[in-house]
């Protein structure tokens, strides 16, 4: 017999587990879909099969769910499964949760001593032929692009030596190699990071370690067409804490901020630190060299965003007093000190996307999601608790913002982009808006550059979908013929 979910925030309304694996054919669809729209968006979802073993836990812990949205001459059809990982297949097998709180193996049912924990629930990615399932705490899944089984972990055949693979890689348009790095890549809290990087194959080219200025939670990292830059926030972890049964990660805001800067097709032994005061950021926007000046864009904010990550702090603040903004920080390799030059580029926000083409180098749009007060209260969706209620679109370079709002008993999940085959056209973003009041999911297309002006296209969802965390787009010819 199963066990009911906590009531908590995590599991409870919009966040209720839902655990749906599905083949949907042919989904309601209202207006117009462009026909060049051809291929598949695969988004992660965090989906616990069980209740959590100690009563409660973080959104983040959830079993990889993947859904796959296939767009085929105006149709869109609609699977979703789970990854099978290790830990999935022993709690199936128990028929209950065996894996204690979030990163803390010790916390664990001594049956699962030593089974990997990884949920793989954060970002699907495509390259060099396979479909990853990502989460930056353990190795990556590969699965089959179209059906979703689950083929295994995938460690580069066996060149990867770093015990983890951050859910945030970034591919260089024009070579198509891919860039990523692995936190605590030595294992358990330790400060050794690996960067790597990867042919457009997915053969490992490279990985080469270097170590932290301390253990971080290293969600995201940023490359440019000249340098691998390595932000360092403090939400830190102790091996200690861990050990003792307590949470892996808590916010120090005594800690300072270091960002390190390399050439990217140099050695970590060239890494440049730079430095200032606490501060929290989960995901960047872009980055791009100006000869010796590297300017990296992404919401910086005053406090770590997760609620369980500061109550583990001790840290007791009212959503209200979390202060954010988009900025540019720009780092001067040619002058001297640690100095980082900051400007304010919009609003707070999170979950930024940009085009493919447009990643490494100067660029004029963003697109990223705010929670705007006006356009309603806040609702609970996700992992940090409000969802976000509006999505922008940013010129970066002027301020200009043109934005499209739910209405206020709907949030929105993270959008992907999708290029256009028209030249001079920005492209489409789609996204999934979550209806409070009915409890059913739509998918919204809209054209990038005219997003004020609504969706071209609605797709109707017979149920809820839990929210994501991330997703990708790939067009159709690069996937195998199904
Ligand atoms: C994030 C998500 C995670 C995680 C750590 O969005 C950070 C941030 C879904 O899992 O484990
Ligand atoms: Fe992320």
């Amino acid at each position: 017999m199963t066990d009911r979910f906590p009531a908590s925030m995590d599991f409870a309304g919009y966040n209720a587990p839902s655990r749906i694996e599905c083949d949907i054919y042919d989904l309601v669809l209202e207006g117009t879909l462009p026909d060049e729209i051809e291929g598949s968006w695969y988004r992660s979802v965090p989906d616990p099969q069980y209740p959590p073993f100690l009563g409660d836990d973080t959104f983040l812990s959830g079993d990889g769910m993947v859904s796959r949205f296939r767009f085929e001459h105006g149709h869109v059809d609609l699977r979703q499964r789970y990854v099978q990982t290790a830990r999935f297949t022993a709690e199936r097998a128990a028929r209950r949760s065996l894996f204690g709180r979030y990163r803390n193996p010790y916390t664990d049912d001594p049956s699962v001593r030593g089974v990997d924990r990884g949920a793989n629930n954060t970002t699907p990615i495509w390259h060099g032929g396979r479909l990853l399932a990502l989460k930056e705490d353990s190795r990556a899944v590969e699965l089959d692009p179209h059906t979703l089984e689950t083929r295994g972990p995938w460690d580069y055949q066996g060149q990867l030596r770093s015990q983890t693979m951050t859910a945030h890689t970034r591919a260089d348009f024009d070579t198509g190699e891919l860039y990523f790095f692995g936190y605590e890549a030595g294992g358990l809290a330790t400060r050794d990071v690996a960067y790597c990087v990867a042919d457009r194959n997915g053969r490992l080219l490279r990985e080469e370690w270097f170590e932290a200025p301390y253990v971080s939670m290293m969600h995201d990292f940023a490359v440019t067409k000249e340098h691998a830059i390595f932000p360092v926030f403090p939400t830190t972890a102790s091996l200690e804490r861990i050990k003792a049964g307590g949470p892996h990660w808590i916010y120090e805001p005594s800690k300072d901020i270091y960002v390190g800067i390399m050439p990217r097709n140099g050695s970590v032994r060239d890494l440049r630190w730079f430095r200032r005061p606490a501060g929290s950021a989960y995901h960047f926007l872009n980055a791009y060299s100006e000869g010796q000046r590297v300017h990296l864009d992404f919401g910086l904010a005053n406090m770590n965003p997760f609620p369980f990550i500061r109550e583990a702090s001790n840290i007791h603040m009212s959503p209200a007093d979390i202060k954010s903004q988009l900025v540019r920080w720009t780092f001067d390799l040619a002058g001297p000190g640690e100095n980082i030059e900051e400007q304010v580029l919009g609003p707070p926000g999170d979950l930024p996307r940009i085009a493919n083409r447009d990643h490494m180098r100067d660029y004029q749009i963003g697109y990223y999601q705010r929670f705007d007060p006006a356009v309603g209260p806040p609702l609970v969706a996700g992992p940090v608790g409000a969802g976000f209620n509006t999505i922008t679109r940013l010129q970066v370079k002027t301020g200009q913002m043109k934005n499209l709002a739910m209405d206020a008993r709907s949030t929105v999940q993270e959008h992907v982009h999708v290029a256009s085959r028209i030249a001079g056209h920005e492209g489409y973003l789609m996204f999934v808006v979550d209806r409070h009041d009915t409890a059913l999911s739509e998918v919204f297309v809209v054209e990038a550059e005219h997003l004020d002006r609504g969706p071209l296209a609605r797709i109707q969802l017979p149920f809820r979908l839990r929210c994501g965390v991330h997703g990708n787009w790939v067009p159709a010819e690069e996937l195998p013929a199904e």
